[in-house]
């Protein structure tokens, strides 16, 4: 219901602005037809060039002529069911077949020749906004087309910069939602300076009835895109399309540069590449450079083309830096740098060592320095050792009194956990201890570290523990131990 009275508000907000756009266009353009005029061919006298267009990752070649050109570009609508996650499909609509659109590429002041054919098999019309175009609706307003329709209007490339094209058939949300958008450059006369490697990224976000990794066709969640809730957020279309086998690749010393876009609907991309800094970023896909930048701002319907290059061989992560969209909905892609290492600028890890400050988590503990362990002759000696290891041992964790730290080291005083399975908690001691465990009704989810004890150090610090703070008593024997040690699962 809400969607239809947003989308007829929506066509008569855009028929205004389309009809006052042509009014004010005559007086406002100006200075860039005076700038063209310089550059001016007659129409009959341009070179016609069908243009070249890509699927993502992928970009058609840099432009070389030096001369504006007659553009034909013809991109078709197709509604595909494709893979929006491993067992996840998804019904797209895409210009060209997948999502992103096709990458279209131009040069300033081209003149382009544009088919919009959407496919005979197409349950709805589309039409096509590229923010390349000055005119009415990026072309929207000329390129309504039915299925098993084509339409064909003209533009003039003025501006050059890297623009978002998308549908804005009504309801205009839910065409973009199902991955209508791509990226259109219309190069600088100059052209751009040249780089090794060129990539066509593209972030959307999908608003799925089922959550994330949900299995089966998903169909659109209306609700969920109004509320801006994402259930996956992609770079490419889909989870996994720029990773393993899919990911970019680069060799050590090459200069790459990434045109990268966001769709939206509506999230903007706080996009990263981790362990990169950017050399180069022509901000908002503007014509103007910012350097040395390490995150960087993507609008939705907006886009920016950032440039590195690669010193250091290894795997680097694209990611939105809204970092639960990287690792909990797909926003993560990968770059793979092969070639010789330097040292100097990147080491690797050269020290691993153990390091205690007062609680916080080790991986593991070293040996007791002791040349060899005191044996204890009964359990008044073994509770008296056991109180010295306790303190070298588990002190820093688990406190003086036993009585932890909330939500970081769990109590061992007055314990149910440990009280309940003494052999468990020998296991624990043994072998460390990782996951969720409640203790005394609190959740803990951390990390206790291996300690290597011997099997009489582990006797004596637990007869210890249990004889104190309230715990249920008793003797732990290096038997005993012995025999829970082998039989502990975890
Ligand atoms: C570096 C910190 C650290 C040290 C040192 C440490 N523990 Fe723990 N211990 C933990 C954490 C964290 C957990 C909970 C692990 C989890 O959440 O899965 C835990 C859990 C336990 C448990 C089970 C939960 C409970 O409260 O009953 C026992 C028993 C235990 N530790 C005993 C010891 C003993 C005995 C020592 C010394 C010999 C020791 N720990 C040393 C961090 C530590
Ligand atoms: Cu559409």
């Amino acid at each position: 219901m809400r969607t239809s009275t947003i989308s007829k508000t929506v066509q008569l907000l855009a028929l205004g602005i389309y009809s006052a756009g042509i009014l004010s266009s005559c007086s406002t353009q100006t200075t860039q037809a005076e700038a063209a005029q310089t550059t001016e061919v007659a129409p009959d006298k341009m070179p016609t060039i069908m243009a070249e267009l890509t699927d993502a990752p992928l970009v058609p070649a840099p432009i070389t002529r030096k001369h504006a050109a007659k553009v034909v570009v013809k991109l078709e609508v197709k509604e595909v069911v494709k893979k929006l996650a491993d067992g996840v499909d998804y019904t797209f609509w895409t210009f060209g077949g997948s999502v992103p659109g096709k990458f279209i590429r131009i040069r300033q002041n081209d003149e382009v020749e544009f088919h919009l054919m959407n496919h005979p098999d197409s349950k709805n019309p589309h039409n096509i906004d590229l923010h390349a175009v000055t005119g009415p609706g990026g072309g929207a307003a000329s390129t309504f087309t039915a299925p098993g329709h084509e339409t064909v209007f003209n533009f003039k490339a003025l501006n050059p910069g890297l623009y978002v094209y998308h549908c804005a058939t009504a309801p205009v949300g839910m065409h973009i939602a199902n991955g209508m958008y791509g990226l259109i450059l219309v190069e600088p006369e100059e052209g751009l300076p040249k780089v090794d490697k060129e990539y066509y990224v593209m972030q959307g976000d999908f608003y799925t009835k089922g959550e994330f990794g949900t299995p089966g066709l998903q169909p659109f969640d209306m609700e969920k895109a109004l509320d801006e809730n994402p259930s996956y957020v992609v770079f490419n279309g889909s989870v996994g399309a720029l990773t393993g086998d899919n990911a970019l690749t680069a060799k050590v010393g090459e200069k790459v540069r990434l045109f990268v876009g966001n769709g939206g609907p509506n999230l903007i991309s706080s996009f990263h590449v981790i362990g990169e800094i950017f050399d180069n970023v022509y901000t908002e896909g503007g014509t103007k450079t910012q350097n040395n930048v390490q995150t960087t701002l993507v609008p939705a319907g907006g886009s920016a083309i950032t440039e590195f290059k690669a010193d250091v061989p290894g795997n680097y992560v694209l990611v939105d830096h809204s970092i639960f969209r990287a690792f909990n909905k797909g926003a993560l892609g990968m770059l793979k740098v092969e070639g010789d290492e330097n040292k100097r600028m990147y080491s690797g890890q050269i020290v691993d060592k153990i390091y205690q400050p007062e609680g916080s988590t080790v991986q593991e503990m070293p040996q007791s320095k002791a040349p060899a362990a005191a044996v204890a002759l009964n359990k008044n000696s073994r509770m008296e050792l056991g109180k010295t290891l306790f303190a070298q041992n588990c002190q820093a964790c688990h406190q003086a009194e036993g009585q932890g730290i909330k939500g970081a080291f769990p109590p061992l005083a007055k314990s149910d956990y440990l009280n309940a399975d003494l052999n468990r908690a020998i296991g624990i001691v043994a072998h460390g201890l990782e996951g969720q465990i409640k203790v005394n009704g609190e959740l803990y989810n951390s990390t206790m570290p291996k300690l290597k004890l011997s099997d009489e150090e582990i006797a004596n610090v637990l007869t210890y523990v249990v004889n104190n703070w309230g715990n249920k008593g008793g003797e732990v024997t290096p038997a005993q131990v012995k025999k829970a040690k082998a039989s502990y699962k975890h």
